[in-house]
């Protein structure tokens, strides 16, 4: 093991840290906010791991300008967080709530007063209820009532936020939220999801020249996508997955087309009546970059028949299938080390996956817009205050920021690297029982006590990609 790191980031890379408002803001129900599908089902019992909901999270609403302190500490480049829809346009009306716009406001002055360059993401999961009652993402309505808050959110923060992102990984909200159910609204409908895929895509493709319009001082456009890394011999699950999982999406958006492939495999779910002429043009809209999220790796290859198929693809299985047309294809598992998620660290899969986009899409410039990992995390409380040796996390985005270095030496053109997530916070269907933060945040006080891994981030932005220490870092917290 070599004694110190050196990465090769280029000049101008940002790396800072994300969260979405879901997860982080609670004050669900405060100054104006009405509810999104996350509320009501983080609401329905049984939903969520120990009933556990967002109603408080992190506080990250009552306490913004701590959180911003503590990110000046940290020395970030960039914050990513998300917008709540509900909280800037209540039940999806057209009228703006001052509250909610005040809130973003302070959090992007804020944010730039520090010389943290803010990445707003539109929509991370969070549809406003009444929107879903509507239909939700099956319906096509849903992608031009995205597009009009589009315009809204970036005609009042566009003057200032600089790097807008659409979706986050409409493949969670398509997938998981209709098809599988683990994720809100909690529907099991194969043909519902894919019809969801659509109207996702055409959302992001209408609002990108509203954003262009609306927001000053040419934007840089983007959506965020999670992929799935394929391991494994067999072809052909490879190709289905791929598929479903990652060129349902970046075909439209990157190429302007749905591929062969994917409506003859999901044929026999749907007729993809859903996608009307224009539709494609709309959704191709070119993005200055690509977002992309990795955790972890896959393992598939088709079932052979033979007792029940296995289904170690990551997430909590509900009942309901992520995968409409591909149901035979098997997860299986994989070798260690996992993290407290069980998902097997695979640093390589990053730069693989990375160069793999970059071959695709050559033109293309990417971000890292998530990459990190849960551990069960402990504070000790010493002399100098409390802290938290997350060894584990360190080592972590240790590997993947060499893996990502690797890339950038291969040719990848990565813009940047931003670590799910800044604090603990609500991990979806796992509650609070998972933690992803660099930043520890303590059940019940709230009290934010920044990781060895907030502190390894600082020193990686501090270094600039110069030599550095492999062991974490050493620093005191307050620097
Ligand atoms: C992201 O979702 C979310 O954007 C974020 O809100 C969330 O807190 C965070 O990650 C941690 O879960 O990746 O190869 O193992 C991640 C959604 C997609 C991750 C499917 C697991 C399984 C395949 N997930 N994925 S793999």
């Amino acid at each position: 093991m070599s004694s110190m790191d050196r990465y090769s980031f280029p000049p101008g890379f940002v790396i800072g840290s994300a969260t979405a408002a879901y997860q982080v803001e609670g004050a669900a129900a405060s100054d104006g906010r009405t509810p999104s599908i996350w509320d009501t089902f983080s609401h329905e019992p049984g939903r969520i791991l120990n009933g556990d909901t967002g109603d408080v999270a992190c506080d990250h609403y009552g306490r913004l300008e701590a959180d911003l302190d503590l990110m000046s500490r940290l020395g970030l480049d960039a914050y990513r967080f998300s917008i709540s829809w509900s909280r800037l346009l209540p039940n999806a009306g057209a009228t703006v709530n001052p509250a909610g716009r005040d809130f973003y406001e302070r959090l992007v002055d804020g944010l730039l007063a520090r010389g943290i360059r803010p990445i707003a993401t539109l929509y991370h999961w969070d549809l406003p209820q009444e929107l879903e009652d509507a239909g939700g993402w099956t319906s096509r309505d849903t992608a031009s009532r995205f597009a009009d808050y589009a315009a809204r959110a970036t005609r009042i923060l566009g003057d200032r936020v600089h790097t807008w992102t659409t979706l986050n990984e409409p493949w969670c909200s398509a997938y998981l939220g209709y098809g599988s159910g683990a994720h809100a609204p909690g529907r099991t409908d194969g043909a519902a999801a894919l019809a969801a895929v659509h109207h996702l895509n055409l959302a992001h493709g209408l609002a990108v020249p509203e954003i262009r319009r609306e927001a000053r001082n040419a934007p840089d456009t983007s959506i965020t996508l999670n992929f799935h890394v394929m391991r494994g011999e067999d072809a052909e699950a490879g190709r289905r997955i791929d598929a479903l999982a990652n060129r349902a999406f970046t075909s439209p958006i990157l190429r302007g087309r749905y591929d062969d492939d994917l409506l003859a495999d999901t044929a026999s779910v749907t007729d993809w009546a859903f996608v009307q002429d224009g539709d494609l043009a709309a959704i191709a809209q070119p993005i200055d970059v690509l977002g992309v999220n990795y955790y972890s790796t896959v393992a598939v290859r088709m079932w052979d028949g033979q007792g029940a198929p296995s289904r170690h693809d990551g997430h909590k299985d509900v009942g309901g299938s992520a995968w409409p047309g591909s149901d035979r294809v098997e997860f299986l598992p994989q070798e260690g080390p996992f993290t407290e998620m069980g998902w097997n660290i695979a640093p390589d899969g990053l730069e693989e996956l990375l160069v793999s986009l970059h071959e695709q899409f050559p033109e293309q410039p990417l971000m890292i817009t998530e990459n990190g990992a849960a551990f069960r995390d402990e504070v000790v409380r010493g002399p100098e205050g409390p802290r938290v040796h997350d060894e584990e996390r360190v080592d972590y985005l240790r590997r993947h920021f060499a893996a990502a270095s690797r890339a950038i030496e291969r040719g990848v053109d990565l813009r940047g690297y931003l670590v799910w997530s800044l604090l603990d916070n609500f991990e979806w269907g796992y509650g609070y029982s998972k933690r992803f933060g660099i930043v520890r945040v303590e059940e019940g006080t709230l009290e934010r006590i920044p990781k060895d891994s907030a502190l390894w981030v600082a020193d990686v932005i501090r270094a600039r990609g110069a030599a550095l220490p492999s062991e974490g870092s050493s620093s005191a917290p307050s620097r």
